[in-house]
């Protein structure tokens, strides 16, 4: 279907900032006594003095790049420091600035949506911002403009022969502006107020964009760094796509940008005015085709997206040159690096964040040895993420076993030469599909740490038993949402590839794969909690029943397991109660806690039994287990599944019961 064309004429308010060189501003907060000197940032590998990754202002006026090795920097600037990365498991770590990052965009994010795009960048949406000031504060009555605001570059602003300070004010206090000049204005002013509190709070620097749009905001916020803003008002947006280079554009870096040069001709973003939108759509496709035609004037409706945390976690490293991994016990090694690394990150944001992750990928770069000729990309892979680290491991294993069988062919796999045929030169895990967990299911984060520290994997895992024995084919490509802000997005040099894929969660729900078990054991205190919500409704009566033997199923996650007395006792209650139950009365929400037969389902999470990871069945009480087992091998569940006493029962609907 052709995107939907974005209105022009909609004024909103967008801001891109981007912080100023910022692994080099984090190091010298670190080490104040590097500021203001040449700095720049090397990443951990010590050959010709390693690879710059951030250049400070002061270093790039030498002629400084980040292209450059150390000792060719110490080249043009002798004076230069070089600051290494630190080092974690052997490989880059990157939560200070991750952290650093973090601060930042919990101070950009106080006047409007915001959309952290990277590990050093955001786009906020400051339209309602704007037009409550437009309303209630407008620029003309202002008393004082900002010194920061008024530093402002405007596009396309006539000087006049006044001074740029005196214009910028001018076109601040214009009463006659077009209204969306007006708004821009006020955006402006709230951009520079939200830079100063990042310079106060936090002592970094960044630049802005402001305009109509994301990409004309993104476009800005590099036109002046560091420490500047950049207003892109409507009427300047012709003469600034005009004269811009087509690659200057994002996504057009790419293989788009070169055939729309060598096959188009096209130079400019502005020389794609002269296509109409049907010979854009022939050639590169409907959607691509308006894209091309929307961005050759500036139109661009992308939302800015209300998110501060990542979208997926990465750990990865390369191995280049001699580096290169050519044994699998090699690779087993740096996989179980990388999966601690990721875990940890992935129990932090349980904790800090209350979010899970559903999919664990595998990327990795490959070269074949006696083959320098073969353009094969070695395939990302997928699948269901199981919580622990051990688990992790193992399935990240398993599914770089799966990529090196497609990659090399399973014959050479197999035979003895193998390990003489392929390469490793980079390796990574990313953990994608990221969800927040329903409040009141908080008191499992503890148990997911233990679960972290003694994690082990069981013969029941059929998650990973079927990411290896599925055929090459079989198993998903990897997410083609890994843009996460973290490792991948920023070291593009350590996992240059990533690759387009199908989406794996529909590929495992159509092959059966597990989901993580963490999915069961946050569904069951969920579904007390939807349980509980109906006793608040219905005090006393069986759902205060209901809600109690829930409880029950909570206790495995903690210490306090229930006595077999108890335990008992509550088997009773729960028999009583299925006697009991009744039709809701009139005016409750039973639908909220009522779960289907099939599917276990409620509004946060959605939950198919097929889905269901074997291996949490292990640590629930035995007769939960049993039934879930049932639900599992549906062709079996007349024989495990008593009627009367079954959870899925104890679930379901009133109309099933
Ligand atoms: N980074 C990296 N590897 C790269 C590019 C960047 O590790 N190939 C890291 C270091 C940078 C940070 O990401 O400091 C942000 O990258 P930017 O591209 O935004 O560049 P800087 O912030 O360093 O400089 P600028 O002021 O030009 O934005």
């Amino acid at each position: 279907m052709p995107l939907a064309r974005p209105q022009p004429s909609d004024a909103r308010v967008i801001a891109h900032v981007d912080m100023d060189c910022f692994y080099v501003q984090v190091e010298q907060r670190k080490q104040p006594t590097l500021r203001g000197h040449p700095t720049a940032v090397v990443q951990y590998n010590s050959w010709k003095g390693g690879g710059l990754i951030a250049v400070g202002y002061e270093a790039r006026k030498y002629g400084v790049k980040r292209s450059m090795r150390g000792d060719e920097a110490k080249k043009v600037c002798p004076d230069i420091q070089l600051v290494q990365v630190p080092v974690a498991r052997g490989k880059a770590d990157l939560a200070v600035y991750r952290n650093a990052g973090s601060e930042v965009v919990s101070i950009l994010s106080r006047k409007g949506r915001c959309e952290r795009a990277s590990i050093d960048e955001v786009y906020l949406d400051l339209t309602e911002a704007a037009e409550a000031m437009l309303a209630e504060n407008p620029p003309d009555r202002l008393e004082a403009i900002s010194e920061e605001a008024l530093k402002s570059h405007v596009l396309g602003l006539h000087l006049d022969g006044a001074s740029t300070r005196d214009c910028v004010r001018a076109w601040f206090l214009r009463s006659d502006a077009d209204h969306r000049d007006k708004l821009l204005a006020c955006g402006a002013i709230i951009v520079a107020e939200l830079r100063h509190e990042v310079l106060k709070e936090t002592e970094f620097t960044c630049s802005a964009g402001v305009a109509h749009n994301k990409m004309l905001a993104k476009l800005a916020s590099g036109m002046n760094k560091p420490a500047q803003q950049t207003v892109v008002p409507l009427s300047s947006v012709e003469k600034l796509l005009e004269s811009l280079p087509i690659n200057k554009m994002k996504q057009l870096g790419g293989k788009l940008g070169t055939s729309l040069q060598v096959d188009l001709g096209v130079n400019t973003v502005g020389d794609l005015l002269q296509f109409s939108e049907e010979k854009l759509q022939e050639r590169y496709g409907i959607n691509t085709g308006t894209w091309l035609w929307n961005i050759a004037r500036g139109i661009c409706g992308e939302e800015v997206e209300g998110r501060i945390l990542p979208k997926s976690h990465g750990s990865g490293k390369t191995f280049p040159g001699p580096q290169a991994l050519k044994t699998v016990s090699s690779v087993q090694k740096w996989l179980n690096e990388l999966c601690e690394e990721l875990s940890e990150r992935l129990l932090c944001d349980l904790e800090q964040n209350k979010r899970i992750a559903r999919t664990l990928t595998l990327h990795a770069s490959a070269y074949k040895l006696n083959d320098s000729e073969s353009l094969k990309k070695f395939p990302s892979k997928s699948c269901p993420l199981r919580y622990g680290i051990a688990k992790i491991q193992e399935d990240a294993l398993k599914l770089f076993h799966a990529g090196l069988r497609e990659y090399i062919g399973i014959y050479h796999v197999r035979s003895k030469e193998s390990k003489h045929e392929w390469a490793i030169t980079g390796l990574s895990v990313s953990a994608s599909k990221i969800v927040g967990i329903p409040s009141g299911t908080h008191s499992i984060m503890k148990y997911f740490h233990n679960l972290n520290q003694t994690s082990t994997t069981t013969s029941n895992d059929i998650c990973t038993q079927d990411a290896a024995s599925l055929s090459p084919s079989g198993l998903h490509l990897a997410d083609p949402q890994i843009d996460t802000y973290e490792d991948e997005a920023r070291t593009g040099h350590e996992m240059p590839t990533l690759y387009p894929v199908a989406d794996e969660t529909e590929v495992c729900k159509a092959r059966g794969l597990a989901i993580p078990s963490l999915d069961l054991v946050l569904a069951i205190p969920n579904m007390h909690m939807k349980i509980m919500k109906q006793k608040d409704l219905k005090s006393g009566s069986e759902n205060g029943l209901v809600s109690e033997l829930t409880q029950s199923k909570m206790d495995f996650l903690g210490p306090g397991l229930k006595s077999e007395k108890q335990k008992k006792k509550i088997e009773k209650e729960k028999v009583t109660c299925f006697k009991k139950n009744k039709q809701p009365k009139a005016g409750t929400t039973l639908s909220n806690c009522s779960l289907g037969r099939n599917d276990i389902r409620n509004d946060a999470w959605s939950y198919k039994r097929d889905e269901i990871d074997p291996t949490v069945l292990n640590e629930l009480p035995p007769e939960i287990q049993a039934e879930v087992r049932g639900w599992l091998h549906p062709r079996k569940r007349a024989k495990t599944v008593k009627k009367g006493c079954s959870i899925v029962q104890y679930f379901s609907s009133t109309a099933d019961l």
